[in-house]
């Protein structure tokens, strides 16, 4: 498929993505699914992978395969230092230090280990703050912490358009919020969250913000810094990494007060029968072997798309995301769930009178991947009535050929349903 259109549209600093070149870059993009070209636009379940990512995968594997942190010969040195690099690397990426970086196996283990670890200081009549947006990982963990505690879970609101009512945010924060917990992009309807906003208004009540980024570090450029949060959590796989690898970016000093999550090794100090001593973050919360390879693959997935500019990523998946929201918009019957003023590039919808799979499956007929579901957002689907929507997530290598093909298949469904 030609990517000539999308190729040809100039950003103001005149270096647009040249999508023609970034997609030779994904082999899996180049196959056909029932018999038609396929049209790739699941990217918020996960994202395909370059080439440049599976060459240090099998670099890694090929060469330098060995155990980290624990021997002195030279495959278990260089693994290392690639493990460790891939580290900074994260840390360069959200603008963290290196020791504030924990390598998980994605986001939802990075919230269960804060959810464990530095929710064990919770008490009964402690107040654990979400919003109705959340995906299941940034709502049950929270959900067992409040049984294991006694703490009280409390949700704030949206409006018909998807978008966090911040007064209503800032009437359920007091003195017993300890935790704020929030998507920074929202999968299911993509909403993007005023999280510096949040982070503001909680740390004026001292309470600590976990913001979940799977759905925003693909899409825009993090500075936890900037964003002032105390945890940011977020999978390699959405970023064009390995499945299995994600990060917990915590602030030095709580990591440091924080109990161990898992115990194992290379988390501890010294082990005796009577004591263990825990080794310092990161180390205190990557007991066992890590995902050595995910995490040297992730790295390389970060330094692709930093070498293409997320500002760049950004404006074309914006032009990606306008498109489709028009194209869909001409169709009758057709109805997009959630319609935020800042949104990434993800359309949600529905159509009259067809069921969501169904769509689905008319769109992969003519080889385009979507999700129907509830995106493992089900009480956001309540508050819209809907048990499910379609959803088409873009990602860097899309196109605006694409978007027609997506506008035809669901016209082609429109008239196989009527
Ligand atoms: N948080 C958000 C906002 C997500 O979108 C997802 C995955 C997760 C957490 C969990 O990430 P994991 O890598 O630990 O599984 N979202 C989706 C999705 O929208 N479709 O499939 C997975």
């Amino acid at each position: 498929m030609s990517a000539t259109r999308t190729a040809t549209v100039n950003t103001s600093r005149g270096n647009a993505l040249d999508v023609a070149r970034v997609r030779a870059d994904f082999p899996a993009l180049h196959q056909q699914v029932n018999g038609r070209p396929l049209v790739y636009l699941d990217n918020a379940a996960t994202t395909q992978k370059p080439q440049a990512v599976l060459d240090a995968l099998l670099g890694f594997y090929s060469r330098d395969c060995a155990n980290v942190h624990r021997g002195v010969h030279a495959l278990s040195q260089r693994a290392t230092d690639a493990y460790e690099g891939a580290r900074e690397t994260v840390a360069r990426f959200l603008n963290a230090r290196p020791r504030e970086i924990v390598f998980t196996r994605g986001t939802t283990e990075a919230i269960n280990l804060v959810a464990y670890s530095y929710g064990s200081r919770l008490s009964p009549g402690d107040e654990i703050l979400i919003t109705e947006l959340e995906h299941h990982s940034n709502i049950v963990p929270w959900q067992m912490l409040a049984e294991r505690t006694g703490a009280r879970l409390r949700v704030a609101p949206i409006n018909d358009r998807g978008e966090i009512i911040l007064e209503e945010f800032q009437r359920l924060l007091g003195p017993r919020t300890r935790i704020v917990a929030v998507a920074h992009v929202s999968n299911a309807l993509g909403t993007v969250n005023p999280v510096e906003e949040i982070c503001r208004l909680a740390h004026t009540y001292g309470a600590r913000v976990l913001v979940d980024g799977a759905q925003a570090v693909p899409h825009l450029a993090v500075d936890v810094r900037a964003l002032d949060c105390d945890f940011y959590a977020f999978s390699g796989h959405k970023i064009y990494g390995p499945t299995g690898i994600g990060v917990l970016f915590g602030r030095w000093e709580l990591l440091e007060a924080m109990p161990p999550y898992q115990g194992g090794g290379d988390m501890i100090r010294s082990v005796t029968f009577e004591k263990t001593l825990y080794n310092d973050p990161p180390y205190r919360f990557e007991a066992g072997t890590p995902h050595i390879a995910g995490a040297i693959g992730l790295a390389a997935a970060i330094e692709y798309v930093t070498r293409l500019g997320l500002e760049e990523i950004r404006r074309h998946e914006q032009q990606l995301l306008q498109a489709a929201t028009r194209a869909l918009e001409e169709i009758p019957g057709v109805r997009i769930v959630g319609t935020a003023a800042h949104k990434a590039a993800v359309v949600s919808f529905v159509l009259d009178g067809v069921h969501p799979h169904d769509v689905a499956t008319v769109l992969d007929h003519e080889g385009v991947a979507v999700r129907a579901g509830h995106h493992c957002a089900q009480p956001l689907m309540e508050r819209f009535g809907l048990p499910a929507t379609t959803r088409a997530s873009f990602a860097l290598y899309n196109t605006l050929e694409e978007v027609d093909a997506l506008a035809r298949a669901v016209r082609r469904a429109r008239e196989l349903f009527d």
